[in-house]
């Protein structure tokens, strides 16, 4: 069967389970699904040596970030997620007489379109909440990746779902095209800002709604009086766990130029310490090298300082790398999204410099702000553009809690995944309302034919919902009541 008829047929069918899934109280869907938590325990060594084998990363990251954060975002989810997601009754006090009612409806069929460097817990975050809002999933892993990708449905295999609920189809880009020409009801793509624009040309010819995930050039800012020890030390990690490939890692070094060389200093011996063989994984995707090559022969043109690394410890494993020099702010390693093991440094001198240079590049996933003064760091952290700032910790850290909304700004891309918000962003808000006090209702003293008592009784009201003062508001509720008196005596006529 042609690779088209394959995807029509996988939304017919993620379609018809998707149906069946729905109509599953969210309570009962979350009790299915926190099974897949219980089967990643039971099968952690298994999980953790997939990801290593075919990803690269180190077993201690495997285990944190991708199995761990999954087994506490599905837990979380589960535990959490059915209260958000039950109808509200929205009070109207403008309408005393109506109900509503709020509704979150899941989607239909939700398309997730994944990375290489999460290959587990970024794609099942995403499968996960998709699922627990009633949606159905098609799920197309990185093409770097597809064994993690295909785990995902040994994962779900004791969770009772209905059959081809999700539906996993592997390849690469033109494949992910072709999904999207099957038109899902909503994508959730995590890429490169490249990417991601082919992804959103594709769904507004549609449209479909989409949730972009677009990395960044993210940075740290040092202030004069930060603990240099610890910044230092979370400035390494920040910038070169799981090989620097990571959309919220430290890109970008912005340090008071009082304390630079103190700063910087540590930075290089910490980063020259690291062992690749225990601490940093191999490159994943080999097309990074091509990135790391051109930032590197960038720099060098521009005559900048490589203060460590620079090159390839091994063929597939470049050595933590930390460049700095005048004009840094225009290299590629300072602007563009590196996705290595390298830091660009530049030194400001006032706390406004350091906002100017954090908010000169478009876009911020995640940030952070170093400093002993905590208000200090706040109102700076209070003026950066990202998704997520941390303060003397690096944002990283917090990716992926189930707790918090992770999601970025300008060319990071926009919508939010994980937290309640990101769950309720995988269903549509219906709002069905209802006369309060049951039955047919009446026919609306506003409706046809239009009439001066009528435009007594709305101007009342219009002084009454809108006055500030009180002795204003009792005025208008006094003419209200009279004027409504005259309306219900009046016989609607049509
Ligand atoms: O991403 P791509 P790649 C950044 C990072 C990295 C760069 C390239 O800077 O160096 O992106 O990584 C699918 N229509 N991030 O090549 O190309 C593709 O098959 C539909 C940051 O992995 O964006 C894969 O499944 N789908 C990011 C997914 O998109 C298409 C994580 C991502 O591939 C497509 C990864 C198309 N036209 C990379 N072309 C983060 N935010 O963490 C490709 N795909």
């Amino acid at each position: 069967m042609a690779h088209d008829d394959v995807i029509t047929l996988r939304y017919q069918v993620a379609r018809r389970a998707q149906a069946q899934w729905a109509a599953v109280p969210a309570a009962q869907r979350a009790r299915q699904l926190a099974r897949a938590a219980d089967w990643m325990l039971d099968h952690a060594d298994e999980v953790i040596a997939t990801i290593v084998h075919e990803n690269g990363k180190r077993p201690v990251e495997a285990l944190g970030h991708e199995l761990s954060a999954s087994v506490a975002n599905i837990r979380w989810l589960c535990e959490h997620g059915p209260a958000a997601l039950r109808p509200q009754d929205v009070p109207l006090p403008l309408m005393p007489h109506r109900r509503a009612e709020l509704r979150r409806e899941p989607w239909g069929v939700v398309l997730v379109i994944a990375p290489w460097n999460f290959p587990l817990s970024i794609p099942l975050g995403h499968v996960f909440a998709a699922l627990l809002a009633g949606n159905a999933v098609i799920l197309k892993p990185s093409e770097i990746t597809p064994t993690i990708g295909a785990l995902i449905d040994d994962i779900l295999a004791d969770c009772g779902l209905p059959a081809n609920l999700v539906g996993l189809v592997q390849g690469d880009g033109k494949v992910g095209q072709r999904l999207i020409a099957g038109r899902p009801d909503k994508i959730l793509f995590t890429g490169s800002l490249a990417t991601g624009r082919k992804v959103m040309e594709a769904a507004a010819a549609v449209p479909i709604p989409v949730c972009m995930e677009l990395g960044g050039v993210d940075a740290m800012i040092v202030l004069p009086d930060a603990d240099l020890d610890l910044a230092s030390s979370a400035a390494v990690w920040g910038s070169m766990f799981n090989g620097g490939q990571v959309c919220a890692s430290v890109e970008r070094l912005l340090v008071h130029e009082s304390i630079r060389e103190a700063f910087v200093g540590r930075v290089v011996d910490k980063a020259r310490s690291l062992e690749p063989a225990t601490d940093l994984g191999r490159i994943t995707a080999p097309r990074q090298r091509d990135v790391y090559d051109r930032h590197l022969a960038d720099a060098r043109e521009r005559g900048l300082t490589i203060r460590c690394g620079g090159d390839y410890c091994t063929p597939d494993t470049l050595a933590p790398t930390v460049v700095e020099g005048e004009g840094i702010e225009d290299a590629a390693v300072y602007r563009e999204e590196t996705f290595g093991p390298m830091l660009a440094v530049r030194s400001f001198r006032r706390d406004d410099d350091a906002v100017r240079m954090h908010e000169e590049l478009d876009g911020g996933l995640t940030a952070s702000v170093f400093s002993r003064n905590e208000a200090r760091a706040a109102a700076v952290a209070s003026r950066l553009s990202a998704g997520l700032v941390s303060i003397n910790d690096v944002a990283a850290t917090l990716h992926a809690l189930p707790q918090l909304p992770w999601g970025g700004v300008g060319s990071s891309g926009f919508g939010r995944s994980h937290g309640i918000e990101g769950l309720v962003a995988l269903t549509r808000s219906k709002v069905v309302d209802t006369p309060r006090a049951g039955g047919l209702g009446f026919k609306r003293p506003w409706w046809f034919p239009y009439d001066a008592t009528q435009r007594e009784v709305i101007a009342a009201h219009a002084r009454l919902v809108g006055s500030g003062s009180l002795r204003k508001r009792a005025r208008a509720a006094a003419d209200l009541g009279r004027s409504t008196l005259r309306l219900l005596l009046r016989h609607p006529r049509l």
